[in-house]
Parts: structure tokens; sequence; C-alpha cells
């Protein structure tokens, strides 16, 4: 190849969807990115944290993110933020008015669907947000569309005067393609001019702003009717037609290679009269979407005939297997004529139940909260200690959304019922959680002076999604020093009384105890904060492994109470005792190469049979 050739070959680079995502908002000459963390759509801020000359922070959670956008918008800026799905549902009151409102510099949200569920709550469909907010809504189907259709938003935002949502799914977040990159553009703020009647949303100023919204619903509907964002593909087998969107677009073609397609990227508002002529050329019009039936409720309204949810189904990805079985039953084949389908490899591994990490320190947490399992209720929140909730500690007896676990709390102190009468109510929450939308639950127990002790497990790190740093550990999104909140302070700033806060190392067992046993009763608000932090972070310093004395353990299994997975059973015994009830009783070993030296299950041990290891002795695993 000639060096002219070569100069102006496109730089290709293997991408994930989120890499794609930040690579796009860079060169769009982006000036402020923000974003909570959230699977799938964690990686995109990270990713854009490796660009220095963008202005990228994570906030404390989803509304927080979209403002400090919007912001940056008002003042010329291009800007982005990212959320998972649930992130919107957050963020939606500064969404709801800003539409009116609009924007100056290019405003444009990635928001990710967890579609399939595999690491969420739920499963919403993003593109309800387009229809609600009056917004485009842009839905790429690989790598390249994602790079590409997110540059594109910022200039569709700037045209429109509106925010743009690209609408992405755990599929196009997490597979990676090959994506044809280019340069950055510079894009110049002109700087904030006052302007009341479109940045004071006061009822005077917003009603004015209504039929400018309604004017870009009209607009926005004839762009959708012309832009290459929405195209038709010939096929040579016109007996089926299928109009789809997103991921599901590949899945289309790879079921039914020979069908004519009408791809949709540009999805909100829907290119219907397109649709219209190309349905006019097939025999059977098929809508694959994934999840809600939006597209294809929208193509009966106008009076199409089309097939769709009343075939596939409305939750979860619709892979090509799925999609040939449904088109079988469609033609009246039995479902043995379809092809079968793939079962994920999954299905054949052994099971195996999510843990919690070796020396995590909710272990001990949630160690200690099983004690009080009869004496107490648990609000629980989301993070990796709502896997108390499971086996062994059956410790968590609520998850519902971030921040729920103190209003819960509340509730469920005001609304005893005769069971509870006696009982504590602990909200368990993590240091994100908190900072996210625990605060101002902390704020109302106060106010109403709910009987509940409130757990805040501060491992210094968002854990679940990664160990992301956040307000209360003292680092930035770069890794660079940042202020950071004192958990027990700014309970006592929030009324909590002095006395009822307490921070505890939750591996001193005996004193977490205690503290614990103490609050339940206290019938105040009271807040413990357990400090340790994320074994998977770097602040984490592992110690000497321990070992179990094969002579002393006497099967009492109390350290499996801890559900530390270092430790594993070796002999297993049912003994019959006085009135013929039965006692499991277990012998363990500590597996060395894994354990990191907590002493939580050293503390738990009954016959005393649990002591720093014998490094000498250690096999290696490589040797092992
Ligand atoms: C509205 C919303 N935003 C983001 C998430 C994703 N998410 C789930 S738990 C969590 C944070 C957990 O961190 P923390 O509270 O510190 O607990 P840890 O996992 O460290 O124990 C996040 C970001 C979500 N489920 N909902």
């Amino acid at each position: 190849m000639n060096a002219i050739a070569e100069a102006i070959q496109p730089v290709r680079r293997f991408m994930s969807g989120n890499e794609a995502i930040a690579r796009g908002v860079w060169e769009a000459g982006v000036r402020v990115a923000t974003a909570y963390p959230g699977t799938p759509a964690t990686e995109i801020l990270e990713y854009l944290g490796t660009y220095d000359d963008i202005h990228a922070n994570w906030s404390p959670n989803e509304k927080v993110s979209l403002e400090v956008a919007i912001g940056a918008s008002m003042c010329g800026s291009r800007a982005f933020c990212a959320m998972k799905h649930v992130g919107m549902n957050v963020a939606a009151d500064a969404l709801m008015t800003q539409t009116l409102a609009g924007v100056v510099g290019g405003l444009v949200i990635a928001i990710a669907d967890d579609v399939g569920m595999s690491s969420s709550q739920n499963e919403q469909d993003s593109r309800y947000w387009g229809r609600f907010a009056h917004l485009p809504i842009l839905e790429p189907a690989d790598s390249q569309e994602a790079y590409s259709m997110v540059m594109q938003a910022f200039e569709l935002s700037e045209q429109f005067d509106c925010p743009v949502i690209v609408r992405m799914t755990t599929r196009i977040c997490h597979v990676k393609g090959v994506v044809a990159v280019g340069e950055r553009q510079t894009h110049a703020a002109a700087g904030f001019t006052p302007n009341p009647a479109q940045w004071v949303m006061v009822p005077g100023n917003a009603k004015k702003r209504l039929h400018i919204q309604h004017q870009r619903d009209l607009t926005l509907r004839a762009f959708s009717e012309k832009t290459s964002l929405n195209y038709s593909q010939a096929g040579s087998d016109n007996q089926y037609g299928f109009v789809t969107s997103g991921p599901a677009y590949n899945h289309v073609k790879e079921a039914f290679p020979d069908a004519p397609v009408y791809k949709i990227g540009f999805s909100h508002p829907l290119p219907v009269e397109s649709i219209r002529a190309f349905a006019g050329g097939v025999g059977t019009l098929v809508v694959v979407e994934e999840t809600e039936p939006l597209i294809e409720m929208e193509l009966k309204a106008a009076g199409l005939s089309v097939v769709g949810k009343d075939l596939l189904p409305a939750t979860g990805e619709l892979p090509p297997e799925v999609l040939s079985r449904a088109i079988c039953t469609l033609q009246g084949e039995t479902l043995e004529q379809a092809p079968q389908p793939v079962l994920p490899a999954v299905e054949a591994l052994f099971p195996r139940p999510p843990t919690m990490c070796v020396s995590c320190p909710h272990l001990a947490v949630f160690y200690t909260l099983s004690r009080l399992r009869k004496r107490a209720n648990f609000a629980g929140d989301i993070g990796c200690y709502t896997l108390g909730a499971g086996q062994p500690w059956n410790a968590l007896d609520t998850c519902i959304c971030m921040g729920s676990a103190l209003g819960i709390g509340l509730g469920m102190d005001l609304g005893r019922g005769e069971s509870d009468q006696d009982k504590g109510i602990f909200s368990i929450i993590g240091d994100s959680t908190f900072l996210h939308l625990g605060i101002q639950g902390l704020l109302d127990l106060v106010y109403n002076q709910g009987n509940v002790t409130v757990m805040i497990l501060d491992n210094s790190a968002t854990g679940m999604t990664g160990g992301q740093n956040n307000h209360g550990n003292g680092k930035d999104l770069r890794g660079k020093q940042a202020p950071k909140v004192d958990f027990a302070e700014l309970a006592i700033a929030l009324g909590v009384a002095r006395e009822r806060v307490h921070v505890v190392d939750p591996y001193d067992l005996p004193v977490l105890y205690k503290t614990v046993k103490q609050e339940m009763v206290a019938s105040v608000p009271s807040v413990i904060v357990a400090k340790r932090p994320c074994v998977l972070t770097e602040r984490f310093t592992a110690r000497r492994p321990l070992m179990v004395d094969a002579d002393k353990c006497n099967g009492c299994a109390n350290c499996l109470s801890v559900g530390c997975p270092a430790i594993l059973v070796t002999h297993r015994e049912t003994e019959v005792r006085k009135g013929g009830r039965e006692v499991m009783k277990a012998w363990v070993r500590i597996e060395s190469a894994a354990c990191t030296g907590c002493d939580i299950c050293l503390q738990t041990c009954g016959p005393d049979a649990m002591a720093p290891a014998d490094l000498s002795k250690i096999t290696p695993i490589a040797d092992s």
C-alpha cells in the first residue's frame, strides 16, 4: 500500500459498544461527561476518563449527573451523560422539564437497558422516554453504529434544540466489533446567555414552550421519514418482511437472511409512512423489537396489519432461534419441525450461587445480623450486600430500588403489625447507595423519629459495579485526591444523636455484635457505619492466611455461618440428639491460597481450631 492510500485508510479499533460510545463522545468535541455507575453502562464513563481533554466525573446519582450535563449544555458546551435504564427513573424529573427548555450545546444521554436482566432489579424499555419526553431515540445495532450514532446525536440535539437519547442494550454495550474511528473535533462554547423565558421554567414560561415542543414532534417525525438512519433492505423472499431496531436487527438478519428488512435506527418518532410503503411489498409484516411492543403498537394504531408480541416474547433478547421458531408456528408447523433452541452453555454447568468474596467485610455484618434473625426485620438495598438475602445469612428482607432501605425501614416501623411489635428494624445500605439517594431517607427517619438502626456498609467503593470511587472515599474518577464525606458526621448533621452514631470495624465481631444489639433496642434513629475497604480494591491489604487444626475441629460448623468461600467442608455427619433432634455437623478446612486472614471465622470457632497457617507448609496453587 502506498503512503497516500495508507494515510486515507480509516483507523480501525476493536471496541465494545461502551468504548465506541466513549470514543464518539470524545470525537464530537464534548467537554463535560457525567454518570453514576450502573451495569451495563458503567464503562462508558470509565473510558471517557481516559481522555484528558474532557471533564469526566462520577455524580452521586443519575439526576445530578443529568443536571450537570444540562448546565454545561446551557453554556454552549456539548455535554453527555450515561446511565443504566433504572437511572432514568431517578433522572426523569430533570429530563421532563429540560425537554421543554431545550439545549445550547448538544446534550446526549446514553441509556443502557439490561435486556435479559443480567444485573438489574427489573427490565425496562427506555424507548418509552422518547414518547414520554417528546425526544428522539437512536438505537444502534453494533459498536460501529454506537460510535457513529452518538456523534450524530449531538448534531441532532443542536439541530432540533432538545436532548437526544441513545438507547443501548446489554448486548450492544458489551459485545465488541470493529469500529472505524476519526479525530476529535473542537467544539467551542459561547458561554451562558441569561434567558429566563427559556431557562426559568415557571408555569408562565413553560406553557409558552409547550407548543414549541409539539411543533418539534412534527419536525422530528418528518425527519424520521427521510433520515438515512432508517432504511429498508430488499430480500429475495418477500413472504415475511421484518421491521426491527437495535440488536434485534442482527438476529433477524441471521435467522432470515433472504427476507426484506426495514431497519430502524431513529426509532422515535417512528417513520410510519416509510414503513407503510415497505409493508406494501411484503406478505406478512413482522415487528421484532426488544422488549416492549412500542413500534408494533404505533404501526397498529396507524392501521397496519402487524405480527409482533402475540408471537414473540415481550421480555429478554430475541435470538435467531426464538425468531425462527416463532415464524414456524405462524406457518402452522409443529415445534418439532422448528429449529431447536440452543441452550446457553450455563445450563450445563454445576449450579453455583453468587456469594460474597473471601474476607468481604459484609460477611461479618451479615453473620452478625443473622444471629438476630428472629428478633429483627431487615430492610435492604442494592449492592453486593444484597447477597445477604441468601444462604447462609438470610438477613436481608427487602430490595426494591437504590436508597429504599431507609424509607422502607421507616415504613416498617410506622406500619408494624402484630408479629413485629417487639422486633428491631434495620436499614442496611452500602456507602455508594447511601450517597446516591439514601441521605434523604435518613433525613426522614430523623424527622419522624423512626425506631430504626441504619447500617451503612462503608467499603470505600461502589463495589457491585466494579469498585468505582465515590464521594465517600476521597478519590475521583481518575484516582486523583478529592474531598470525602464523613458518614458519621453527616448522620449527626442530619440530626441523629451523636451517642447513637457508631463507626465500627466489621472484622471486630464482638464490638460489632455488641453495638448492633445495643442499637437494636434504642427506640430512636441510630446509625452504625461498618467501615472496612472492599477486598477487590487497592485499599485492601491481605494478611496471612489461616488454617484449621483437623485434630481440634469438632464439626460445630459455626464458621460456615460466616459464608466465606475459602472455608471448605471436608466431611459431614448428622448427629441425632436427645429427643430425636437432628443436628448437622461439618468438619472444615481453609483454602489457604484463597484466605486473606480477615479472622472473621476464627472469632466464631468454638473449639479454637483455627490459627495462622504455617506458610512453609502451603503448597502453591500451581504445584498442587
Ligand atoms: C438507579 C440505579 N442506579 C445504578 C444502579 C446500579 N447499582 C446497583 S448497586 C450499586 C452500588 C453499590 O455500591 P455500594 O452501595 O457501595 O455497595 P457495595 O456493592 O460496594 O457493597 C449500583 C451503582 C442501580 N441498580 N440503580
